[in-house]
């Protein structure tokens, strides 16, 4: 293809915009250097992300023994709520998330700025939508994979989400939400679905946040854990917590009629506390969750349940497909492994082959 060359009105055009960018650039650049420049900030000290906005995020106190801090307990928050303040962060930091333990310094506006990420125990990650690989959580140690009857639940999301449980060695549960819902109509759809997970030795629950059927279960499982709701847009993850957690205010809103999918109500991701212990992560509904990033390896150590069967196939390199002598698809025929899991195995494969 042969280069378009550009009039001298184009060029200068292109010259200034990048001039304004630069300009822009150094601008926000100086203003953070001042915010960190600030001879008044505190102290260093541990603080939890609890929530992200974007250019600022939402850190709690982690170790308010220090006499000298001067954050002030926000009067609106239930008295179990460690102290909040709003950080800056400088850009070069690094994706700051929620649950990321980090290093702060507090300003004397019931702000501050943050220094330094601490490692990660475990960060729950995907792809954004130009397949950059971006971290979504940080530090926790228990995945609830929400499901509902409506938006119907789909499989393929769900051993998606397991075979990142099983890479990071997080406890995954399956919650199905609603269950005032379930009727004659979907009931066997429904536990048969459920049945595919529990076989294989996963937990599952039956909830509904709405009757508060199997509540105390959900809660339990959630005591003392750091857990985040992960899932489909309106299956019900805010307002689950909303039920949990009566003195906070989530925002929640109705399935669309149109298109019977959620409205994606939760835009960011916040951590909430539990008074007996454990903390909990809201997360905004997904449609897709990619798992280019994985190795063929790592997503065929995530369908846990095959394991006995791999590397006995009669080809070593075996697609599981058609193949004679295929270990996978005559555990399949035997009924030892379920259809439904094997044709998500082969479109991950499928997509990372791709
Ligand atoms: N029938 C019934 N509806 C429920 C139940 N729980 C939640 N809903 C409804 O489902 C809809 C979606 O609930 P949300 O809590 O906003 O769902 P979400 O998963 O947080 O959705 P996003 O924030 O978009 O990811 C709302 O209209 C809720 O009132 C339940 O137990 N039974
Ligand atoms: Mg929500
Ligand atoms: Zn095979």
């Amino acid at each position: 293809m042969s280069k378009r060359k550009l009039t001298r009105r184009q060029a200068w055009r292109i010259e200034k915009v990048q001039q304004e960018k630069t300009r822009r650039a150094e601008n926000k650049s100086a203003q953070v250097d001042e915010l960190f420049a600030d001879d008044s900030l505190g102290v260093e000290q541990s603080g939890r992300v609890i929530a992200h906005y974007g250019t600022l995020v939402e850190i709690e106190a982690m170790d308010t023994a220090s006499k000298e801090l001067p954050l002030e307990p926000s009067t609106d928050q239930p008295p179990e709520n460690p102290p909040t303040s709003r950080c800056h962060f400088r850009p070069n930091l690094g994706h700051i998330v929620v649950g990321d333990e980090v290093i702060w310094r507090p300003n004397n506006q019931n702000g501050g700025v943050i220094e330094a990420i601490k490692p990660r125990g475990t960060e729950l990650s995907r792809p954004d939508s130009r397949g950059q690989l971006k971290a979504v959580a940080a530090n926790i140690d228990r995945i609830f994979i929400v499901i509902c009857s409506l938006p119907a639940p789909l499989e393929i999301l769900i051993d998606r989400y397991l075979v990142e449980a099983e890479r990071l060695e997080l406890e995954p549960v399956l919650v199905l939400n609603k269950s005032d819902l379930i009727d004659d109509q979907n009931r066997k759809e429904m536990d048969d679905l459920l049945s595919i997970y529990s076989n294989i030795g996963y937990s599952v629950l039956e909830v509904s946040s709405y009757s508060e059927f199997g509540m105390d279960k959900l809660a339990r499982a959630l005591d003392k854990h750091t857990s985040i709701f992960v899932g489909q847009s309106g299956v019900g993850k805010s307002s689950l917590i909303q039920t949990l957690l009566p003195s906070e205010e989530l925002k929640t809103a109705a399935v669309s009629s149109a298109n019977l999918r959620g409205r994606h109500t939760t835009s960011t991701a916040r951590l909430y506390h539990f008074s007996s212990g454990g903390s909990l992560i809201d997360s905004p509904g997904i449609r897709e969750f990619g798992l280019t990033h994985l190795t063929r390896r790592q997503v065929t150590d995530g369908f846990c349940e095959f394991r006995p069967y791999v590397g006995l196939c009669h080809f070593r390199d075996c697609k599981h497909l058609k193949e004679p002598r295929c270990a996978l698809l005559e555990a399949e025929e035997k009924g030892d492994l379920h259809p439904s899991r094997l044709h998500s195995y082969r479109r991950i494969l499928h997509e990372i082959e791709d």
